[in-house]
């Protein structure tokens, strides 16, 4: 994989040289096109194309090409990558307050994230990026994570107990799942379906598009509407890379992101609600959960990360 991916991204590089201001953006993202993020991402590239007449392109490396995205995000911290989209969940590990993201039922609801990213808090992680050789150019949304498994539904607490569910890169979704009372392994999102189709899982979590559109529910048959996260996406470009750029151009990348964030919101609604619909038809098992429950049995690991976090997580919550 490390060499197909590193392939691409030569072959694409002696492509892009063109006229001398012409910057052709290479991006990743996990999800094939049609999905919200990568629709998005393709709006930004109209967006930048409009802007400069043609100079600067957006080239979507969609489909885990390049890969899971902790290497994505190596790979722009490098500067061999321009741009990725990915999970907050990874992020954590290199700007550690994200992780306030990254806490059970942390945000009250999908209004609340919007406020929270949309404001100083938001603006100010996003900014705090850059000493991880990142600029952060906007959040998107991705709903709610619920469990998916393929022996039985949640509803409550206990039956997590003895299942292997597998989560995302970040030590912290572990203890998240002890919490619980399951087992969490950290697998990359390009290595799970085979990992659900083998057994090393049992089961794991994510919104409704990602659960469907990756076929996870050929292998998992129960969905459990536990949305004990709300992980916002989030799209990065490379330090290295936007140094070397001009003003204008990075005028041009921060308003098109804006567009890129705008696009994605719209479209998640649409394919939130088609995804469910689409989960049903398929004979998924649905079943509506109590939350109260997993909200009690998750607090120590809020209280665990609560001093850590504590500045944060206040603001977090002050915001209506
Ligand atoms: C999906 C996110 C994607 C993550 C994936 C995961 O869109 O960025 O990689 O979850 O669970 O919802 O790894």
């Amino acid at each position: 994989m490390k060499h197909v991916a590193a392939a691409l991204l030569a072959a694409t590089s002696l492509l892009a040289v063109g006229s001398a201001s012409a910057l052709e953006i290479k991006s990743s993202d996990v999800h094939a096109m049609g999905y919200p993020t990568t629709d998005a991402i393709a709006a930004m590239g109209e967006c930048l194309s409009e802007k400069t007449d043609g100079d600067m392109t957006i080239n979507i490396f969609h489909s885990m090409q390049l890969g899971g995205e902790k290497e994505a995000l190596e790979q722009v911290q490098l500067g061999a990558l321009e741009m990725t989209r990915v999970s907050v969940g990874v992020v954590g590990p290199i700007v550690d307050d994200f992780n306030a993201f990254n806490l059970p039922y942390v945000f009250r609801s999908i209004e609340h994230s919007h406020h929270v990213v949309d404001g100083p808090i938001g603006q100010d992680l996003l900014a705090r990026l850059e000493s991880g050789g990142l600029i952060g150019l906007g959040f998107m949304d991705a709903g709610a994570r619920s469990f998916y498994n393929k022996e039985r539904p949640i509803e409550k607490p206990e039956d997590l107990q003895g299942l292997k569910v597998r989560v995302m890169q970040n030590p912290i979704f572990i203890d998240m799942m002890s919490a619980m009372g399951g087992n969490g392994i950290p697998i990359a999102f390009n290595e799970l379906y085979t990992a659900l189709q083998t057994g090393v899982v049992d089961g794991a979590e994510n919104n409704p598009p990602s659960y469907l559109t990756q076929n996870h529910y050929e292998q998992a048959g129960y969905y459990s509407l536990t949305e004990h996260l709300i992980v916002p996406e989030i799209f990065v470009f490379s330090k290295k890379v936007w140094d070397g750029l001009d003003e204008s151009q990075q005028t041009a990348i921060r308003e098109c992101s804006k567009v890129a964030t705008e696009k994605e919101r719209e479209l998640w609604q649409k394919m939130e609600q088609e995804a469910m619909a689409k989960l049903e038809e398929m004979g998924v098992k649905i079943n509506e959960v109590d939350k109260a429950p997993f909200i009690e049995i998750t607090a120590p690991v809020r209280e665990k990360f609560g001093e850590k976090y504590a500045e944060i997580l206040g603001k977090i919550e002050a915001v209506e």
